[in-house]
């Protein structure tokens, strides 16, 4: 029975999918009596879709800087400073799984210049290092592990180059998709391409040593370079501050707006614009496109490794926070966790992914609600496909919705033995849009309901954060929506079960 709605349902996801595509009618329902809600604009696409399940992937920051102690590497630098003792790609991988990343995103070139592998298009690179004798490519090692260990893998390519001498004149444009292309072509299914905002300045340009301005508008013809990425990584999303599949959040602290809509109006803004932050990050119910946020921040305050802040690796409190502000308010989380001059990430680093991952799973490894009696106060069509039962079946492919027209619901789930909790997760079906604007939570404590939670949009996921209570019933009130609404999950959960947080 289940296994048939969970078919029904998955029929209706692709469907919305394919009419979010324009390649069915938008009504396409889940069965012939009663239809899914329409989907309302802006919807995901596949591809993004598929990136919301993700969640939780690492940034690993490792080049030139990693050996001359910088951040930004003005581009002059050796290429036989890049020498790694003991790099070992397997050594990162597994500290991605064990912390339940899903993915790895390197940067394969930044901001100086130096590529991590050996490009045609370039002497800048691997190929002039003593590590591996001049025939190492860090990406091709990456590559392997990462299908090692069953992660994904990204690339970062700075579009701003310091190093080369036509850097800012349209020969570079070429070469920097020369570069792209090879990335592209050269290491598998990527999930993500990550291009940064951070444009133009002064360097080393081949010897000018000089300043140098672009207009991030016009100088990277970003529609003609991003095609280069769909025509050949059609599954990978692509990253910058402004889209076109993620955005930038718009800080480095590791956290997301509370109010987070994943619509941006793409043409309104451009990577690199300087009103990006301000205006754009936090999103819009209404815009155009689908362009959710992403989380970039380090485990550490530098996004390369310094000896010198080996002692200030951010803490399991830390971490959980970052997780609950990011994840937890509808965003993707990716943790920058930079390796060594050895090649390997530091030993407190991995430790501390380690216990971050226990004190994760401490919290959210058991749903109190799976299982516990729902109802709602309206079900679209009385159909079992979209009954309240769907918030804690298991599934986040099935949904609960109402009828149209009915904005404010509330659907509601009852223990069998009073239980005791302080986080409750709430996700939207994001397949249909991003609907709810307002919610509460409320909690039945000795008899009597009790306000636990109230915000704004959910999303993929919204993590509400609670005093512990111990409640009979718990209810999810939808306050304000833009259309329907829909709950495709409803979890209650009790953190540090273990005894780690409290
Ligand atoms: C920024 C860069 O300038 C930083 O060096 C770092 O790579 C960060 C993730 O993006 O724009």
């Amino acid at each position: 029975m289940v296994r048939a709605a969970t078919a029904i349902a998955l029929a209706a996801l692709a469907a919305v999918t394919l009419a979010a595509e324009g390649m069915l009618p938008a009504s396409t329902g889940t069965r012939a009596d009663i239809a899914a809600p329409a989907p309302i604009a802006p919807v995901p696409s596949r591809r993004q879709l598929a990136w919301h399940e993700l969640e939780f992937y690492g940034f690993l920051h490792f080049g030139i800087n990693t050996f001359t102690d910088r951040e930004w590497g003005y581009g002059d630098e050796s290429e036989t400073l890049f020498d790694p003792t003991a790099l070992d790609a397997r050594q990162w991988a597994r500290a991605a799984r064990d912390a339940g990343m899903k993915g790895l995103i390197i940067t394969a070139k930044h901001h100086d210049g130096f590529c991590l592998w050996p490009s045609r298009y370039t002497e800048h690179s691997v190929k002039r290092s003593p590590w591996r004798g001049g025939r190492g490519d860090v990406l091709r090692e990456l590559a392997d592990a990462c299908r090692e260990y069953g992660l994904k893998m990204g690339v970062y390519l700075s579009p701003w180059d310091r190093n080369r001498a036509d850097y800012g004149r349209p020969e570079y444009l070429a070469a920097y998709r020369a570069q792209l292309r090879e990335l592209m072509t050269g290491y598998g299914p990527l999930f993500e391409v990550w291009f940064d905002g951070a444009n133009g300045g002064d360097g080393f340009y081949g010897g000018a040593r000089e300043t140098r301005r672009i207009d991030n508008r016009t100088y990277y013809d970003w529609p003609n370079t991003w095609s280069i990425v769909r025509a050949l990584q059609p599954a990978a999303v692509m990253f910058s501050d402004a889209g076109p599949d993620v955005r930038w959040v718009g800080n480095e602290n590791g956290v997301a707006f509370d109010t987070s809509w994943y619509g941006l109006d793409r043409q309104a803004t451009y990577p690199g614009d300087p009103a990006y932050a301000r205006d754009f990050a936090s999103g819009r119910p209404d815009a155009s496109d689908w362009v959710p946020p992403e989380v970039d921040v380090s485990i550490r305050p530098g996004w390369f490794h310094h000896a010198s802040e080996d002692a200030r690796v951010k803490s399991v409190r830390q971490l959980l926070d970052i997780y609950e502000r990011s994840v937890g308010r509808g965003a993707n989380l990716l943790l920058n966790v930079p390796p060594d001059r050895r090649g390997l990430i530091p030993e407190p680093d991995v430790e501390r992914l380690r216990e971050f991952r226990r004190a994760l799973d401490d919290t959210y490894r058991m749903d109190l609600a799976r299982g516990a009696a729902a109802s709602a106060t309206n079900v679209r069509g009385g159909s079992p496909a979209f009954a309240a039962s769907r918030v804690n079946d298991g599934s986040t492919a099935t949904y609960w919705a109402t009828d149209d027209g009915v904005k404010m619901a509330s659907v509601e789930l009852a223990f069998d033995a009073p239980a005791r909790f302080d986080r409750v997760v709430l996700q939207e079906f994001i397949a249909l849009g991003q609907r709810v604007e307002a919610w509460t939570v409320d909690a039945e404590v000795d008899g009597a309901w009790q306000p636990v939670g109230a915000g704004t949009t959910i999303g993929h996921k919204r993590i509400v954060v609670c005093d512990p209570v111990t409640a009979r019933r718990v209810r999810v009130n939808i306050t304000r929506a833009r259309a329907c609404p829909t709950l495709a999950g409803v979890a209650v959960y009790l953190s540090g079960r273990r005894g780690g947080l409290h």
